[in-house]
């Protein structure tokens, strides 16, 4: 399935204190991503980007929700919109954006696939609640609203379909807050930090995260850009040292794409304006071409 490709892109950067996200899905397309990919021999169908009404103000909610007002209606319409693309019998392909889309767009695929895992690529572990976030950035709440854990207009998003924290995997963090250690800590969430890269390698992690999911038969991968060394890809809101390099990203990505069981694919939290020379656009591509069977030796 993965040789008809639906994408669509998200440009939304409400849910984090830096703007520009806004700007990644156009900014990766501009690479020519689509160009190369139907040069492969791929089917895409280009679903454009979702009108997304961004602030260019931070405002801050009682609820600890910044852009609360602007930002719960477009992640709901955001997961409307992936609904849409589910009902053609294709890849999903969603460049971001800001990572609270992970929210909406896994709610998508959770009421596809019922019971689906989910592989996360971030610095960051993306599971605060608003009261443990230190800032209120909703793209550091995603997957604790994705469990419940949040309060109810958030955990409510796309309906009450809930991430069984068992069918969930990080790799590459190794920037978490303490509220987010508490609860990886609690519900006994699988992670690989940075040093298990470097203990295992990348084909042995990609191998024991698909064991450690390996009763599940759909698998969604959301991959955040600043799980790569923020020296390599400067573009991106919360950069991180002591990530992944180049070629870890790039094998990790070929790797996964051969997995049958990943369903859906997303690439998010490219910044364009933070970036040097649009060089975090150009990796982007070269590793959704990784992850669609590009191969580069
Ligand atoms: N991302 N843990 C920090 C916060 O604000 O909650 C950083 C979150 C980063 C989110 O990069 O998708
Ligand atoms: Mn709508
Ligand atoms: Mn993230
Ligand atoms: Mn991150």
């Amino acid at each position: 399935m993965k040789d008809n490709i639906s994408v669509l892109g998200i440009p939304i950067d409400l849910g984090a204190s830096t703007i520009g996200t806004r700007l990644g899905p156009d900014s990766i397309r501009l690479t020519g991503l689509l160009e190369e990919l139907l040069n492969m021999g791929l089917d895409i169908y280009d679903f454009g980007n979702i009108d997304i009404k961004n602030s260019n103000k931070k405002i801050k909610f009682p609820s600890n929700m910044t852009n609360e007002d602007r930002l719960l209606p477009s992640l709901s319409h955001i997961n409307e919109e992936v609904e849409k693309i589910y009902q053609r019998q294709s890849f999903p392909l969603i460049l971001g954006g800001d990572h609270s889309l992970v929210l909406p767009s896994f709610k998508a695929f959770l009421k596809k696939y019922k019971n689906p895992g989910l592989i996360y690529i971030d610095a960051h572990a993306d599971i605060n609640t608003e009261k443990s976030s230190p800032t209120g950035n909703v793209h550091g709440m995603p997957v604790a609203a994705l469990m419940g854990l949040c309060s109810n207009k958030l955990n409510n998003i796309g309906g009450s379909y809930k991430l069984n924290p068992q069918n969930l995997v990080y790799i590459a963090i190794r920037d978490i807050d303490k509220g987010e250690e508490l609860i990886i800590k609690e519900k006994n969430i699988k992670y690989f930090s940075m040093a298990d890269v470097y203990k295992y390698g990348i084909e042995e992690i990609v191998r024991k995260s698909m064991v450690y999911l390996g009763n599940l038969s759909s698998i969604y991968l959301s991959f955040d850009i600043d799980s790569m060394d923020c020296d390599i890809a400067p573009g991106t809101g919360v950069p991180v040292r002591g990530g992944l390099n180049y070629n870890q990203a790039r094998l990790i990505l070929s790797l996964f794409g051969k997995e049958e069981k990943i369903r859906g694919f997303e690439f998010v939290e490219v910044n364009p304006s933070l970036d040097d020379k649009n060089k975090t656009s150009e990796i982007a591509k070269e590793l959704i071409l990784a992850f669609f069977g590009k191969s580069f030796i």
